[in-house]
């Protein structure tokens, strides 16, 4: 009868601990999932669902599409910034003395040339188109491998 007593009170303490053990895994097993649903819903936003100030993006990779997308049509006054996600430098330019081939710069009258220089993995560069017409722009180190892009900016 004793043993019995004895040997039933230790398993409920046992039991109860093994409870609360597992309440607590649960709890930051469940905290690990929430924050991994959040982090992968952000990483999945569209850009339009963005801010409507915030600038259109467009990724540089170290292969096609090096400029993703290589081709955007936005309104005269808004800003797009370029971001390397390559694992070399990357840049952005319409300089046409730098290039190397001339049909791979364009802009419209009265627009200014702009060269963001070697960004870095990582790095970021952001333009403001204020004159309408479409540019033609280039990657300064592989130009000739095909890494160039258009923008379209209208009125
Ligand atoms: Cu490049």
């Amino acid at each position: 009868m004793a043993s019995s007593v004895f040997g039933f009170n230790p398993v409920r303490t046992e039991e109860g601990a093994q409870t609360r053990s597992d309440g607590r895994t649960m709890l930051r097993i469940a905290i690990v999932v929430a924050a991994a649903a959040v982090a992968a819903a952000l990483a999945l936003l569209p850009d339009p669902a963005r801010a409507a100030s915030s600038p259109l993006v467009i990724k540089m990779s170290d292969k096609e599409p090096f400029y993703s997308p290589d081709k955007v049509t936005i309104k005269t006054g808004e800003t797009v910034e370029w971001i390397n996600n390559g694992a070399t430098v990357h840049s952005v330019s319409t300089e046409a003395a730098e290039a190397q081939n001339p049909k791979d710069v364009s802009m419209p009258a009265g627009a200014k040339a702009f060269d963001s220089g070697f960004l870095p993995p990582g790095g970021k560069y952001d333009y403001t188109f204020k004159v309408p017409g479409t540019y033609h722009y280039f990657c300064l180190p592989h130009e000739k491998a095909g890494m160039v892009g258009t923008i379209v900016v209208k009125k």
